[in-house]
């Protein structure tokens, strides 16, 4: 059959060949707008332009054509298939557009039907601790800085005074992290601190910022788990003192607790990365197994904090002749274990959505130490 049909076309002069291609425009122009749905549609282009189809036959015998009627028919075949392809695409569209509409014309929605109830999330109690002690703290006139979960031992160590062979560094507690190429040792940041050296190293004071975030320490209890929140404070300017400190904290707690003259003190203790060093204790009442802030004759410590030492402002290339600071670190998840009541820890990272429609936050509730419109 194909023989005889090379034969035909080998004999033919262009211009009845010519006559002939336009016949087959028309035959397979006829196929294609003749398919009235998209199955008939599909069997037309494969019976057109398939492996075996008319078109591609017709294509396969140029290589067996003279030179002569080659240079007209070659571009004449290839605009015929240019054109069909182009056919079957507008068919396809109008095909499909067709079939929606008489989709979308047969279905009927009954807008009598009750609503089916939406599950609602909820504010996870620590992203609102978070965002309550952020308000307080911007409300003071701190910036937010964040930095790296993973930092090197320079930032999370070195330039915080803590020695080589400080307990804190300690297989223990710390995550180590592979070293790099060139022997550069990283952690998983135990404090938030590194984001305070880069701050200082990289702007100019008067700084005044808080720094939440993640933190890292190898510990699993009622009040531990191996990853846990920090908020850390940092203030750099000249002549800041401990009264700064002192007022800037018990502002932030009784704020924070929602409590007038919260009864507040210091305690001397001791950081590498401040002197002198303090935690503080907020006063309250333990009874009947119950605990109630801002009352009593108890105390309970809630954070530490210090005037920034002089060897982590020098660290960072500021003169502590020049500049003293005060920072201030706590744990955001104790936080909200005290103000929310969640008496585990461990509850919070199990993302139980039961325990979260307990404990969570209508996402529409604003803070409740959101400053009101007046
Ligand atoms: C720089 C200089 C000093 C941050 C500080 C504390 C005291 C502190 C703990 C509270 C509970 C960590 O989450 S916790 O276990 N933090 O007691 N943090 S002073 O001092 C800094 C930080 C950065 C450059």
């Amino acid at each position: 059959m194909l023989n005889k049909a090379l034969e035909k076309t080998r004999r033919l002069s262009p211009n009845t060949t010519m006559s002939n291609f336009a016949e087959l425009k028309t035959e397979l122009t006829a196929q294609i707008q003749a398919a009235n749905d998209l199955e008939k549609l599909e069997q037309a282009r494969v019976h057109v332009l398939g492996k075996k189809g008319k078109l591609t036959e017709q294509m396969k015998t140029l290589g067996s054509m003279d030179a002569e009627t080659r240079k007209t028919a070659g571009p004449a075949l290839n605009a015929i298939k240019e054109e069909i392809t182009a056919l079957i695409k507008t068919q396809e569209d109008g095909l499909k557009r067709q079939a929606m509409a008489e989709k979308l014309s047969k279905e009927t929605i009954d807008i009598t039907l009750p609503i089916r109830q939406e599950k609602k999330g909820a504010i996870h109690p620590i992203s609102r601790t978070i965002e309550e002690m952020l308000t307080i703290f911007a409300d003071m006139g701190f910036e937010v800085r964040e930095g790296p979960d993973i930092e090197d031992e320079w930032h999370n160590f070195d330039a915080l005074n803590i020695p080589e062979h400080h307990p804190a560094r300690e297989m223990q507690d710390t995550f180590f992290m592979p070293s790099d190429e060139n022997g550069k040792k990283y952690v998983l940041r135990t404090q938030t601190s590194g984001v305070q050296i880069r701050t200082m190293m990289n702007e100019k004071p008067p700084i005044r910022v808080v720094v939440p975030g993640r933190v890292y320490r190898s510990d699993y209890d009622m009040t531990h788990t191996p990853m846990f929140h920090q908020m850390e404070g940092l203030v750099i300017d000249k002549a800041t003192h401990m009264g700064h400190l002192k007022g800037t904290l018990k502002a932030f707690c009784e704020a924070f607790f929602e409590v007038d003259e919260l009864p507040i003190r210091f305690r001397p203790s001791f950081f590498p990365f401040t002197e002198p060093s303090a935690e503080v204790d907020i006063g309250c009442s333990r009874k009947d197994g119950g605990l109630k802030i801002g009352a009593g004759d108890d105390w309970l410590e809630i954070l530490g904090c210090g005037m920034v030492h002089p060897n982590v402002l020098r660290n960072c290339g500021i003169d502590p002749d020049e500049y003293q600071g005060f920072a201030f670190g706590m744990g955001v998840d104790r936080l909200a274990m005290l103000k929310f009541g969640i008496p585990d820890l461990r509850t919070m990272f199990e993302s139980d959505t039961r325990w979260l429609s307990h404990y969570g936050f209508d996402p529409l509730d604003p803070p409740s130490t959101s400053k009101k419109k007046s």
